[in-house]
């Protein structure tokens, strides 16, 4: 039988891990309870290398995973088609992915793609594109908080990827009104009149079966569509963007056990604190650090003005520790680069730390020397 295969799109910290988690969840319940075989899996994708904080939070979830680094799905069709059999193989029937980066391109290079190269090998979901209430305000008209500090070449990405959608889902609406969730859902359907549109609180678990029902009775249209990805626009929102993925281990100088969770909540505020001297933003800036027995830290901050939130904190003390920030930032590489450096400096002086540090890439998208393996050069 063919593997049931989807796609969760969005833009950055709109929701897709949650929501990937919180289906995956409701799927393998109701398999158990109906005493059936199979499960859904996760692939988890990044631009990023290694060192992925959606990777390593998955896997804390009782959900099987696959990580694909390196590249977007788009691009590395072959390691999507082998992850995905890997995944079946060990049982699964359904495997969701998120699309990183810009957050389009996936009905093109994926979908497109896989109907034509591998016909009949999978059965094709809804391409599904959450959008969550405070994004869409850069879209509303006259909306009085659409300034959200976010370059307003972004606002292309978010109109394609909605584009884009079989499905479009309203994340995150534990955060609005009902007025509010009313406004959102009849501006959606107005602007993308052929789309369903759905409402969800991936969080709390709101509309999460309606969402899972509706996907496993319904096919991805799969058409080719006209996104402007060929134009000048979708080059100039790619360039805002840069990438930011580090390891680093810090241990208290004199052995000493302290609250990591003290540390990680000063080095978020610190970088926060950089980005808004230096006039930038971080879409989504995301920590993990593991601890023992299954005790882990992960936190998140969805923009400069928003509150960090707190997905788990350490339930005990601990002298070291390995961390993983990620952040997909508004904000030139090299500058954040050291915005990071500068908070990282503040918290070895005030916990006392000795921080080693084992990996980081820091790239734009528009970088020079990204493309080609790093091989190209000026002479
Ligand atoms: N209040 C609320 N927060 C949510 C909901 N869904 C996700 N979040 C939070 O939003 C933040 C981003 O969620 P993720 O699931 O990591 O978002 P993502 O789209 O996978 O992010 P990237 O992979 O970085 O693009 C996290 O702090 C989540 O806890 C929701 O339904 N309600
Ligand atoms: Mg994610």
């Amino acid at each position: 039988m063919a593997t049931k295969y989807m796609i969760v799109s969005g833009f950055l910290g709109s929701g897709k891990t949650t929501t990937m988690i919180s289906m995956a969840r409701n799927i393998n319940a109701r398999l158990r309870e109906q005493g059936q075989e199979g499960h859904a899996a996760i692939i988890a994708n990044d631009l990023g290398a290694k060192n992925l904080v959606d990777a390593d939070f998955t896997r804390t979830a009782d959900v099987d995973i696959a990580e694909i680094a390196g590249d977007c799905i788009c691009y590395v069709t072959e390691d999507l088609v082998t992850a995905i059999t890997r995944l079946a193989n060990a049982g699964a029937n359904l495997v969701m992915s998120d699309i990183p980066g810009a957050g389009v391109g996936a009905l093109d290079h994926v979908y497109l793609t896989l109907k034509d190269e591998y016909p009949g090998q999978f059965d094709l979901l809804p391409l599904t594109c959450l959008v969550d209430p405070m994004r869409l305000r850069m879209m509303l008209p006259g909306d009085a908080r659409r300034n959200i500090h976010l370059p307003e070449e972004v606002r292309f990405l978010l109109n394609a990827q909605l584009l884009e959608a079989d499905l479009i889902v309203l994340n995150k609406v534990d955060l609005i009104d009902d007025e509010e969730r009313e406004a959102d859902l009849e501006f959606i359907r107005r602007a993308y009149p052929d789309v369903p549109v759905m409402a969800i609180s991936a969080r709390t678990g709101e509309g999460i079966p309606e969402l899972v029902d509706y996907v496993l009775s319904h096919e991805a249209t799969a058409e080719p569509r006209d996104l402007g990805l060929d134009s000048e626009e979708f080059d100039a929102a790619e360039a805002q963007m840069c990438w930011y993925n580090r390891r680093f281990f810090a241990k208290e100088r004199d052995e000493r056990n302290i609250d990591f969770n003290a540390v990680v909540e000063d080095l978020m505020e610190g970088i926060r604190d950089g980005l808004i001297e230096a006039r930038r933003n971080v879409p989504h800036l995301k920590l993990f650090a593991a601890g023992e027995d299954g005790d882990f830290v992960k936190c998140s901050i969805v923009g400069v003005d928003y509150d960090l939130e707190f997905e788990r904190k350490l339930q005990r003390d601990y002298t070291a520790m390995a961390i993983i920030v990620n952040a997909r930032a508004t904000c030139e590489s090299e500058a954040f680069g050291e915005i990071v450096e500068d908070a990282m400096d503040a918290i070895k002086r005030k916990y006392n730390l000795k921080c080693n540090v084992i990996f980081t890439e820091c790239f734009g998208f528009a970088d020079e020397g990204r493309r080609n393996g790093g091989r190209a050069s000026r002479y």
